[in-house]
């Protein structure tokens, strides 16, 4: 969310207006782990079989010979996971999906929540420069019932703590934006109610917002990025946490010379406990605030949630390539970061944080790419036991080729019902565009390559073409 998210492939955003702001997808669902509602929510469940499920989003798809009018595929989870046989297509052109396949529409980059709360887990899509749409989940999987969604706000929570489903958004009617809540979505695609709820001061322009509840009191929190009106080097982020009827600021804090402005966010749960974490990645800007940044190709750092929002007991710093216990070297174009996401994939309860490196040169092959694997633990992560998996990785299908851009996207399917957690990497420009998807299950010690899949856009029975398959993985 992945969240997420964004990452690179940040291009998933939408706010009120054309912003500049890369958002991650997946940060705007929020994630708790104490009450198994909570829980639950944190969940990819489409079909509410207890199975998690994964989706991979195509925005450049052909559908009906429109190029790039976009689709998602579906992967429902069984007693063995996820595989690539076991798929569903979802298109403009699916019956019930509001709207047709246009070109250049790009559909099918979304944000999943339980937005109508009865279990099972829902996906706002979107669809070009139309409204977007509601693909309801159901017994039957994804897309049972669809709506267009007639708000504008696009970070999904429960900011009041009323049990109905909001969305954050910003308000560009002025140009530093206002913070917007659309309150109450209806079942409909309704909003019952939008209300400001962050107004910018001084020089600050708001860029992005996502919903996180840090402090896990059932109120879904702001995690809002800023910048100023007249210098592109600037940028914050702030915490806002949730009194039910307005919002606290709450600084976050670092490390004494980390810095995580330009940055963006992942929210996952890294050290197990009940208080959601955040992962943030950076990569240098070209901007002068690059002399504060400890990296040249890319960094990592993790904010623990707990009670009073953040868990200042570890305080965040930059982890590179160059970071004792991680392989590789810092190099610059490397992308570390580019994409991001957190599950537990060898099954002692803290989660692993999974960074791309999509740009990582592999002998001659030039950004054929890579993907860190960094270990879970009660402080987080610090770089010791770092696993780096790529295409030449043993048993890992395919070569190392220029321009594969492996682990341009990442996602960790969770474990849940005594299946363990999967990881899902894509290289969005393998075969010349074409993109993949590689599988590998998790273990006690963490992705096993053995036995490890790919798949693109053949796996769905059709010829495959430059859609960067596995562009976004949710
Ligand atoms: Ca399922
Ligand atoms: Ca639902
Ligand atoms: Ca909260
Ligand atoms: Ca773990």
């Amino acid at each position: 969310m992945k969240t997420s998210r964004l990452r690179t492939a940040s291009a998933i955003f939408v706010t009120l207006a054309a912003t500049t702001a890369a958002v991650p997808a997946f940060s705007g669902t929020s994630v708790a782990a104490a009450a198994p509602a909570s829980a639950a929510r944190q969940q990819v469940d489409f079909n509410g079989d207890g199975y998690e499920d994964m989706y991979a989003s195509v925005p450049d798809g052909t559908v009906s010979g429109l190029k790039k009018a976009g689709y998602l595929v579906v992967y429902p989870g069984d007693a063995k996971g996820i595989g690539p046989a076991r798929h569903q297509v979802i298109n403009q052109n699916t019956s019930g999906v509001p709207g047709s396949a246009a070109a250049n529409a790009r559909f099918g980059a979304g944000t999943p929540a339980d937005i109508d709360r009865d279990g099972y887990t829902d996906l706002l899509v979107s669809a070009g420069n139309g409204p977007r749409i509601i693909l309801f989940g159901g017994t039957s999987g994804l897309g049972t019932r669809a709506v267009e969604y007639r708000g504008q706000g696009y970070a999904l929570g429960d900011f009041d703590g009323d049990g109905r489903t909001d969305a954050a958004g910003i308000d560009r009617t002025e140009w530093e934006g206002k913070i917007v809540l659309d309150e109450s979505i209806g079942a409909d695609g309704s909003v019952g109610n939008t209300r400001t709820a962050l107004t910018a001061g001084g020089v600050t322009v708001y860029e992005g917002v996502q919903a996180v509840d840090m402090n896990n009191d059932g109120k879904d929190d702001l995690l809002v990025s800023s910048g100023c009106d007249d210098e592109p080097d600037c940028g914050g982020r702030s915490l806002y946490l949730s009194t039910g009827t307005g919002f606290t600021y709450t600084p976050i804090v670092t490390a004494p010379g980390t810095y995580l402005e330009h940055s963006t966010v992942t929210v996952g749960s890294v050290n197990g406990d009940a208080y959601p974490d955040l992962v943030f990645t950076r990569q240098p800007t070209g901007m002068d605030s690059d002399v504060d940044f400890p990296s040249k190709g890319g960094a990592v750092a993790v904010v623990l949630g707990g009670p009073k929002g953040q868990n200042t007991a570890v305080k965040p710093k930059w982890i590179t390539q160059a970071t004792a216990g991680v392989p590789g070297a810092d190099e610059r174009g490397d992308a570390m970061g580019a994409s991001a996401s957190v599950g537990d994939l060898d099954g002692d309860g803290y989660g692993e944080v999974v960074v791309g490196l999509p740009g990582e040169d592999v002998d001659t092959a030039k950004d054929a790419g890579g993907v860190l694997v960094f270990k879970g633990r009660a402080s987080g992560i610090t770089g010791a036991d770092t696993k780096v998996i790529g295409q030449s990785t043993a048993n890992i299908p395919g070569v190392d080729e220029t321009g594969d851009a492996f682990g341009g996207e990442v996602h960790v399917v969770a474990p849940a019902k005594g299946v363990p957690a999967t990881l899902a990497l894509a290289a969005p420009g393998e075969n010349t565009g074409q993109g993949g998807v590689w599988l590998l299950k998790g273990s006690r010690t963490g992705p096993v390559t053995k036995g490890s899949v790919s798949f693109g856009e053949s796996s769905l029975g059709v010829t495959p073409s430059a859609v960067r398959f596995g562009w976004w993985l949710g």
